[in-house]
């Protein structure tokens, strides 16, 4: 048998482990994410499946990250009810494993879960359309008002100091001294950019201290791709990759979605002169923002959106140069230089937002 078929077997028998209504017949997988592994699976009936593999070096523990995903799914499902709208388009369905758990443990002790797969939708990995980066914005800012009254005491941290810029640094510090794979010597400048910036990293974590940033329930991981598009009418439909929910700042969500939709490129581009910031991208993201969270951001937070972005773009920097440097032992690379050329663009879209952070202010001010 060929391997793709064996692999495929593997994946159905899994998914039949959820109660299936019918057979599954064809599979497909998804490439996006560096983190977990994702399937497509088709069921004779018609019905589309998603299935993970959860990574559980990362997720350490599957029920703490499954409880959090099912309560806040549960709590806007709720919310879509009440409002009359689809729930099974607003946010995901998660379906029980034959234990009666939200994911299911194979024999070699592999994490799984599945849901319901959203259909008539586009996901997309980058935005010319400013229009389109105003509504992402809204539905984000949507997002944490949906949650706003949630209980966050019943969130648990899926990864300890997930977005503390301070620890991802100090993190970075120990990769550097331990040098496990001797990559250190040949990324010198790469190495100078991120010691240059050491004191910038506590920015956001000296505000939430100082009582100037309040916590709030937030995504974390605000990627464009993370948000599906209704393929016909171009409105958000669903907020997908709901593993690191936590408490957070507003910062960091609209920090992680500028970085990733506001920047020219791709976040592995190569060829550093095309990667910077657009400012009418951000501009549009940071209107449909403000506004998605429906006038309940303080001053502070909106004046210092310009400094979220700054600073969560120079921590996925930072942590993608951890790795490499670790060996590339967290994030999925596809060649050697992978995370090294990930982090050089992260670097020069810092530089960038450095050089634009006045226009970045005059532009968010509008909002307040
Ligand atoms: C990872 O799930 P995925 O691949 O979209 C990472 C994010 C990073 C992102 C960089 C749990 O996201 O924090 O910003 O890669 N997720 C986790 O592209 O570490
Ligand atoms: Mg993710």
């Amino acid at each position: 048998m060929e391997v793709t078929v064996i692999i495929m077997k593997e994946i159905f028998n899994i998914a039949k482990k959820f109660n299936l209504p019918a057979e599954p017949v064809s599979m497909q997988e998804c490439t996006i994410g560096h983190i977990n592994s994702t399937y497509f699976i088709d069921c004779e009936n018609g019905e589309r499946f998603v299935l993970q593999h959860i990574n559980t070096n990362i997720f350490k523990d599957p029920d703490v990250l499954m409880n959090n995903i099912v309560g806040v799914t549960s709590h806007i499902r709720k919310k879509l009810e009440a409002e009359g709208k689809d729930p099974l388009r607003g946010t995901l369905k998660f379906y029980c494993s034959e234990s009666g758990l939200y994911y299911y443990k194979d024999e070699n002790g592999r994490c799984w879960r599945l849901y319901k797969y959203v259909g008539d939708v586009d996901c997309f990995l980058t935005a010319d359309s400013t229009e389109l980066l105003e509504r992402v914005g809204w539905a984000f800012g949507h997002f944490q008002m949906q949650l706003a009254d949630y209980d966050a005491g019943t969130l648990r941290e899926t990864i300890p100091n997930f977005h503390n810029t301070v620890s991802r640094f100090n993190d970075f510090k120990i990769a550097l001294e331990k040098d496990a794979v001797g990559r250190a010597a040949s990324v010198p400048e790469d190495i100078k950019f991120v010691l240059d910036h050491a004191e910038v990293c506590s920015y956001i974590m000296d505000k939430i201290k100082e009582g100037d940033i309040p916590l709030r329930v937030t995504h974390n991981d605000t990627k464009l791709n993370n948000i599906l598009m209704d393929h016909e009418t171009g409105e958000p439909v669903c907020i997908i990759d709901l593993d690191t929910i936590m408490p957070g700042s507003v910062l960091f969500d609209f920090g992680d979605a500028i970085r990733f939709g506001a920047s020219s490129a791709l976040e592995d581009e190569t060829d550093l002169s095309k990667v910077y910031m657009r400012e009418e991208a951000f501009d549009a993201f940071a209107k449909g923002f403000v506004s998605g969270l429906e006038g309940s951001l303080s001053e502070t937070e909106i004046m210092e959106l310009p400094m979220g972005a700054l600073i969560i773009t120079l921590e996925t920097g930072i942590r993608f140069l951890t790795d490499y440097l670790n060996g590339d032992v967290y994030f999925r690379v596809h060649h050697a230089e992978h995370n090294i050329d990930r982090a050089r663009n992260q670097f020069a879209l810092v530089r960038d937002m450095e050089k634009k952070m006045p226009i970045m202010r005059e532009i968010v001010k509008k909002y307040i």
